[in-house]
C-alpha cells in the first residue's frame, strides 16, 4: 500500500499494540524494531497472518536493525523498561535515558525529517532528551501522556455519571506523574462541564484516581504496565499527524513561555498535523490548575537537570 512510513521502536506490549492498531486502521505500513533477536520479526509475521482475517492491506516488517527504518515519516519510540509494583516512573530514568538516547541517534541520522512520538517513561524527561539528542525542531518531538491520562479521567467520569465513555471529553495537563493536573473546568459529559454535574469531593476523588491511573494497573498486572489504552493513545496522535487533521490533543511538548513555562517539556493541548505541533492551545485555566501545572513543570525541569547531556 502506498502510504507514509512509520517505524515503531520497541516491540513490547505498547509497541506491538501501536503496530497492530496502525495496521488494522490501515493508517500506514510499519517497521517494527527491537533488540531482541527474532521477536519483532515473529510479531510482524504473526500480525501479517491476521491480514486475511482482518482484511487490512497495510504491511509490517520486523527488524533488529535500523537500516529498514530509513526515511520514516513518523517514529514511535516505546523501547525501554516498564514499571513494576513499588516503582515510580522516575525510577526508570537512568536506564531508559541510555536506551532512548541511543535509539534517537540511530533514527535521527536515517530519518532526518521524521516526527518523533515518545512513549517511554519517565515521559516528559524522555521527550526532552529525544529533542536534545535528535537536534530536531521541537515541533517534531512530541510525548504521549495527556491523551492517555485524559482518557482514563474520561472513563472515570463516565462511570460516575453512568454515561457512555464516548460522550465524555476530559482534559488532563502537566507532566505524566504524580503531579499531573486533571482540569475539571475543561472536562464535560454530554456537553456539560462536570463541575456542574458532580460534587467537588467526588471530582477530587476522580482526580486522584486519574493521577494513580498508571499504578492502579501496574499493581493489578504485577509484571508490567498498561498497554491497551497507551497504544490507542499513541495511535490517536499518529492518526492526527499522518492525516494532517489539526485535531487538538493534550501532548507533551516544549513550552516556550506558554502558560508562563519556559523551555520545559510538559503536557498541554496542541493541534497536530503533518508538521508535528501546529499550535499550542492556551486554555484559560483556573488559578488552582495553573499553579498545579507550573509545579508539575518544575518537577520535570528538576528531573531533566539530572540527565547527563
Ligand atoms: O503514557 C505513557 N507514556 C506510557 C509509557 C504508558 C504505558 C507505558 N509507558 C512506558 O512505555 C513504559 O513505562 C515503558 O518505559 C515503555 C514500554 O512499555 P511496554 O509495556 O511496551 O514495555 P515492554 O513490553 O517491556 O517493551 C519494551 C521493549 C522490549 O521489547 C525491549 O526488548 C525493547 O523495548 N527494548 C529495545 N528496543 C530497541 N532498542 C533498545 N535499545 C531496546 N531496549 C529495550
Amino acid at each position: 500500500m502506498n502510504c507514509p512510513k512509520v517505524t515503531v521502536v520497541g516491540a513490547g506490549f505498547v509497541g506491538a499494540g501501536v503496530a497492530q492498531r496502525l495496521l488494522e486502521k490501515e493508517l500506514t505500513n510499519v517497521v517494527l524494531v527491537d533488540v531482541v533477536e527474532g521477536m519483532p520479526q515473529g510479531k510482524a509475521l504473526d500480525m501479517m497472518e491476521s491480514a486475511p482475517i482482518e482484511g487490512f492491506s497495510t504491511a509490517i516488517t520486523g527488524s533488529n536493525s535500523y537500516d529498514e527504518t530509513k526515511n520514516s515519516d513518523l517514529v514511535v519510540i516505546t523501547a525501554g523498561l516498564a514499571r513494576k509494583p513499588g516503582m515510580s516512573r522516575d525510577d526508570l530514568q537512568a536506564k531508559n535515558a541510555e536506551i532512548v538516547g541511543g535509539i534517537v541517534q540511530e533514527i535521527a541520522s536515517r530519518s532526518p525529517k521524521a516526527i518523533l512520538i515518545i512513549v517511554t517513561n519517565p515521559l516528559d524527561v524522555m521527550s526532552y532528551l529525544a529533542w536534545k539528542k535528535s537536534g530536531f525542531d521541537s515541533k517534531r518531538v512530541i510525548g504521549m501522556a495527556g491523551v492517555l491520562d485524559s482518557a482514563r479521567y474520561a472513563y472515570f467520569i463516565s462511570l460516575e455519571l453512568k454515561v457512555p465513555p464516548k460522550e465524555v471529553e476530559a482534559m488532563v495537563l502537566g507532566g505524566h506523574g504524580d503531579l499531573m493536573v486533571p482540569a475539571p473546568e475543561f472536562s464535560k459529559a454530554k456537553g456539560k462541564p462536570i463541575t456542574e454535574l458532580i460534587p467537588k469531593e467526588k471530582i477530587e476523588a476522580m482526580n486522584q484516581r486519574a493521577r494513580d491511573g498508571g499504578i492502579e494497573i501496574v499493581n493489578l498486572l504485577k509484571t508490567g504496565s498498561a498497554y491497551y489504552a497507551p497504544s490507542s493513545s499513541a495511535v490517536a496522535m499518529a492518526e492526527a499527524i499522518l492525516k494532517d487533521t489539526g485535531r487538538i490533543l493534550p501532548c507533551c511538548v516544549l513550552l516556550k513561555g506558554e502558560y508562563g513555562i519556559q523551555d520545559t517539556y510538559c503536557g498541554v493541548p496542541v493541534s497536530l498535523g503533518r508538521e508535528g505541533v501546529k499550535k499550542v492551545i492556551e486554555l484559560k485555566l483556573s488559578q488552582e490548575s495553573l499553579n498545579a501545572l507550573k509545579r508539575s513543570a518544575e518537577h520535570v525541569r528538576e528531573q531533566c537537570a539530572k540527565l547527563s547531556l
